[in-house]
């Protein structure tokens, strides 16, 4: 197969102005990793969705025009990345892009963002939980949080849930298509200030864990930050658990950039601090690999 001497990648997300997530987050990420980002923008926000007041264009009329032009371009991907989604219709456009551009075999990676700490975002409703399954469903690679996942799976959202209760929910997941599931910010029993992600690879049957000294849910655009860190280590050959490992060390290096200044955790981490980490090799390994 031939591929491209930068990867390049179609990011399907939405153009954040004020806040660090989503495009603002994607690209300086992927970029610093050496991937060429090539944006499809989902909607234009002022500012991401949990700031009050925020002024929303969406995009869905444009989408088709501009894979349009793609092809008319001959553009080939090595991966095809989604996050937040202007509408829920905008899935049906999503799925058919994925089997357009499918020639170039990308890797396909699906953040289902739907929501956070049991609730959905302001902008989504059931139906974006519905069309999301879809999505899911053409993917290699999913990155949901516990509270997206639980969305997927149509559970309740849990606080403490057990591990053979997320291994089976792992597992239905991955039932849906994904070969690879990542579920993050998984409370960990014992502490009230860390978390672990936990993943599955359905071609060797295997579970990992990676314990977070962070709550991500605390900034927004974490989330967007983790799985654009995954997309890139995958890209550059890493196996899935050094890509996990990668992806916890830079959100931890960005929490702790940013929990000593007096910034409001609404404007995300201080990502500008350290972009620069993401050009050094994994610096210490901690994942697990479960039973
Ligand atoms: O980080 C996910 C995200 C992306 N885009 C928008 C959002 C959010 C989360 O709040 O509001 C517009």
């Amino acid at each position: 197969m031939k591929r491209n001497s930068v990867p390049r990648v179609a990011a399907i997300h939405d153009l954040s102005g004020f806040g660090r997530a989503s495009l603002t987050v994607v690209i300086p990420i992927l970029s610093s990793m050496g991937v060429q980002v090539c944006p499809l923008p989902t909607a234009v926000l002022s500012s991401h969705s949990a700031f009050p007041n925020f002024h929303a264009v969406d995009l869905s009329k444009d989408l088709q025009p501009m894979i349009d032009h793609w092809k008319e371009l001959d553009v080939d991907f090595d991966a095809i990345y989604s996050g937040y989604l202007g509408a829920a219709s905008q899935v049906d456009t999503v799925v058919q892009f994925i089997q357009d551009f499918s020639q170039s075999d990308p890797l396909v990676v699906v953040d289902p963002v739907l929501g956070d700490n049991g609730k959905l975002y302001t902008a989504f409703n059931s139906e974006m939980v519905e069309k999301m399954k879809e999505l899911v469903s053409s993917a290699d690679v999913i990155t949901p949080n516990l509270t997206e996942a639980a969305f997927l799976l149509n559970e309740k959202h849990k606080k403490d849930i057990e591990l053979s209760e997320l291994k089976e929910w792992v597992l239905r997941l991955g039932e849906m298509g994904p070969e690879k599931v990542i579920i993050t910010s998984v409370p960990n029993g014992d502490s009230r200030n860390n978390s672990s992600v936990i993943a599955y690879n359905k071609i060797d049957h295997r579970f990992w864990r990676v314990g977070c000294d962070y709550i991500p849910a605390h900034y927004p655009g974490t989330g967007d930050a983790f799985a654009s860190v995954i997309v890139g280590s995958l890209l550059q050959g890493d196996s899935l658990p050094i890509a996990l490992d990668r992806a916890v060390q830079f959100i931890s290096m960005g929490v702790r950039a940013t929990f000593g200044h007096n910034h409001r955790p609404t404007e995300g981490i201080l990502l500008e601090k350290v972009l620069p980490s993401l050009s050094a090799p994994v610096q210490i390994s901690s994942y697990q690999l479960l039973d």
